[in-house]
């Protein structure tokens, strides 16, 4: 057991190597990193903002059918003052999935003091993702196609829900809504159906449950699951890390935008970017280019290191060998899984009910359902791994 704080060579490799999410605790601090927590003080950032005027994601505070997609969620536009002096009734608002360098380009003493060298990253406020968010505000159960992710909790409390990668199969996936890089999860995880709560209790891996608080910093290891929700005003920043994976993930990523620009143009989707054939090919054809590149890459380096594996970090022994600064985190049983479920069920009185299609003609949802059926099944990871994989062998 070391009481001494692992150095940032060591949390990195740390980071590439766990394969389960791990808590980091004074890490990073408000004494030792000083700069980092003011400059994204709530009330620092009101003065920083000076009276811009920000995009607001609106939701229910309500028991609803389904998840609360972004496709269909309002947006409102107010000042970050405006938003602290907000009187919350049934509605959440939430600043979220914001690039600090889009929203504070003029302010590069604020982007230079948010770094992740304590964690071994070259990584500053330029690469950094804010979220500002009200009680409830939260983002549906989804995968993130690249990397591992680094989050750091800096106001209020945040309540993370993760499921391991091989959990995906039971937690009925999808493309839709289209959003790059993200595989959402149908389940209503902030106010599940007694339905699905049947049916969610049925998937063999229980989940991690982890309230963050301000100064934990929370590895999301690739491919993990995630609900988020804010339990109170809470202001968090994150960072995405590049791994070897990832340029297998680009050319997957790559196919699911052709399938997607071709014929599922018309569904739901945040990514309103045109990409025309040519592109979308030439996308492609980079992707491979780019994994070919990595595997030769790969197959050299592990011929050069053939005797020179170290060991690799997981959340055991890290926490074991650390244990003041790396907390390995706990599945939950069955039963604390199913009064989770049940709370976040039961907490509202008022539920609403939403139903985009009842507009539709019965020719055009039919239309839509079978168009929707059909993406879901070409964008489908099982298909899209099996294109990658017969693309990368040349078969
Ligand atoms: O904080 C949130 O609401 C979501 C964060 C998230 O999904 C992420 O960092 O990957």
């Amino acid at each position: 057991m070391e009481n001494n704080k692992p150095s940032p060579e060591t949390l990195k490799k740390a980071i590439v190597d766990s394969n389960e999410p791990v808590l980091f605790k004074n890490i990073i601090n408000e004494t030792t990193n000083k700069c980092f927590f003011e400059c994204l003080d709530i009330n620092n950032l009101v003065k920083l903002m000076n009276g811009t005027i920000l995009p607001f994601r609106v939701g229910d505070n309500l028991r609803t059918n389904g998840p609360q997609w972004e496709t269909d969620s309002d947006t409102v536009m107010m000042t970050l003052e405006d938003f602290l002096k907000i009187e919350l009734n049934d509605k959440w608002y939430y600043f979220d999935y914001k690039y600090m360098f889009e929203w504070f380009d003029d302010k590069q003493e604020l982007l230079d003091n948010i770094n992740w060298n304590s964690f071994g990253y070259d990584k500053t406020g330029k690469d950094s993702t804010l979220w500002i968010g009200s009680k409830g505000a939260h983002t549906i159960c989804h995968q993130d196609s690249y990397g591992c992710n680094l989050v750091c909790q800096i106001h209020g409390r945040k309540e993370w829900l993760l499921f391991p990668p091989e959990t995906g199969k039971f937690l009925k996936r999808t493309r839709l809504p289209y959003e790059e890089s993200t595989v959402y999860s149908q389940f209503n995880f902030f106010s599940p159906s007694e339905e699905e709560e049947e049916i969610i209790l049925t998937i063999d891996t229980n989940p991690i449950v982890i309230v963050l608080e301000p100064g934990d910093v929370l590895l999301v290891p690739r491919a993990w699951w995630h609900f988020v929700e804010s339990l109170e005003l809470s202001v968090s920043v994150n960072v995405w890390l590049p791994l070897v994976d990832d340029s297998k993930a680009r050319l997957k990523e790559s196919l699911v935008k052709l399938f997607m620009t071709r014929i599922g143009d018309d569904l739901p989707s945040t990514d309103k970017s045109q990409c025309s054939l040519e592109e979308s090919i030439d996308l492609i054809g980079n992707c491979l280019k780019e994994c070919s590149h990595v595997l030769s890459e790969e197959y050299n380096n592990s011929s050069c290191n053939e005797n020179m594996e170290s060991a690799r970090w997981t959340a055991d022994n890290l926490s074991i060998k650390y244990p003041n600064y790396i907390k390995k985190l706990n599945y939950l049983s069955k039963e604390q899984f199913k009064k989770f479920l049940i709370a976040k069920r039961i907490r509202f009185a008022k539920s609403i009910y939403k139903n985009n299609d009842n507009n539709l003609s019965s020719d055009d949802l039919l239309h839509k359902n079978v168009l929707e059926a059909v993406v879901k099944s070409i964008c489908h990871s099982d298909v899209i791994d099996k294109i990658a994989d017969l693309l990368l062998t040349n078969e």
